[in-house]
């Protein structure tokens, strides 16, 4: 796989100001159709206990519609995705930025398909994740063209710098939000935006025709452990999978909660 951009000092710095780094064209269009073709590949397979966990959420555009949310841990289970995560330009990117090696913590598909729900304004660390590693740094890749109309990313730069801002389990609240400056970063298919575990950030619901899909992998230090398995496991547990046949619907699938989507 071709080498995206080498993060440079400029990269580092302009991270370290903002708490997120947009890296246009990492990957080439010849790549992207491999990582598309394996997304409607996943998308297709059955649905098996213990294997990939796809999820689905009520689509804002028609009350009696479940539509498909996101697929995650895909790492052991399609080797094209677990290259592209552990081995590459994607992890030497990350590590740059980490100052260390990377680890591989969590992965997911992100789908925002019409009709998709939003993710209010939240840090990725609300999530729980100190339980498992003081730092994260995440890889959102545009598989898609993501616009503001579609529900792009929206970063708040330079909050990062505050620690954990909001309650663990919650969205960031309105007092939270009021002063800060939410960003679109707009995205074209190969766009990679990197972002740490404490920038504030949120997109609208997708009222649009076409999906709006992102592959969302999220990094640790080496020197902080592997925690993926036990992550997997906990959330297996705690937030498992409620498939299309399951039309239960728990108030931990709507999107005012970052408890089961981050
Ligand atoms: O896909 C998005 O629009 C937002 C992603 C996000 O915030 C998340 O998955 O936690």
């Amino acid at each position: 796989m071709k080498m995206g951009p080498a993060i440079d000092e400029q990269h580092v710095e302009t991270f370290r100001r903002d708490g997120y780094l947009f890296l246009p064209g990492f990957f080439s269009k010849a790549e992207m159709r491999r990582i598309a073709g394996w997304t409607e590949e996943v998308a297709a397979w059955p649905e098996e206990p213990g294997r990939h966990m796809v999820y689905h959420e009520d689509s804002v555009l028609s009350q009696d519609d479940r539509i498909l949310q996101r697929i995650e841990d895909l790492t052991t289970h399609h080797a094209g995705f677990g290259s592209l995560y552990c081995n590459g330009p994607l992890i030497d990117a990350v590590s740059e930025l980490f100052g260390e090696r990377a680890m591989l913590f969590k992965d997911k598909i992100n789908f925002k398909m019409p009709g998709g729900q939003g993710f209010k304004a939240h840090q990725d660390a609300q999530a729980g994740w100190h339980r498992y590693a003081p730092y994260f740094i995440s890889a959102l890749v545009s598989i898609d063209r993501s616009t503001e109309e579609n529900g792009c990313i929206e970063m708040a730069p330079g909050w990062h710098g505050r620690g954990l801002i909001g309650e663990e389990w919650t969205p960031l609240d309105q007092a939270s939000t009021s002063q800060m400056q939410f960003v679109p970063l707009p995205t074209k298919p190969g766009d990679v935006v990197l972002f740490d575990c404490y920038v504030p950030h949120r997109s609208t619901d997708k009222r649009t025709s076409e999906p709006r899909r992102v592959l969302n992998v999220t990094y640790n230090r080496t020197s902080d452990g592997d925690h993926r398995a036990a992550y997997f496991a906990d959330k297996r547990k705690n937030f498992p999978r409620i498939s299309n046949a399951n039309r239960a619907r728990p108030t931990s699938f709507a999107s005012d909660t970052v408890r089961d989507h981050v």
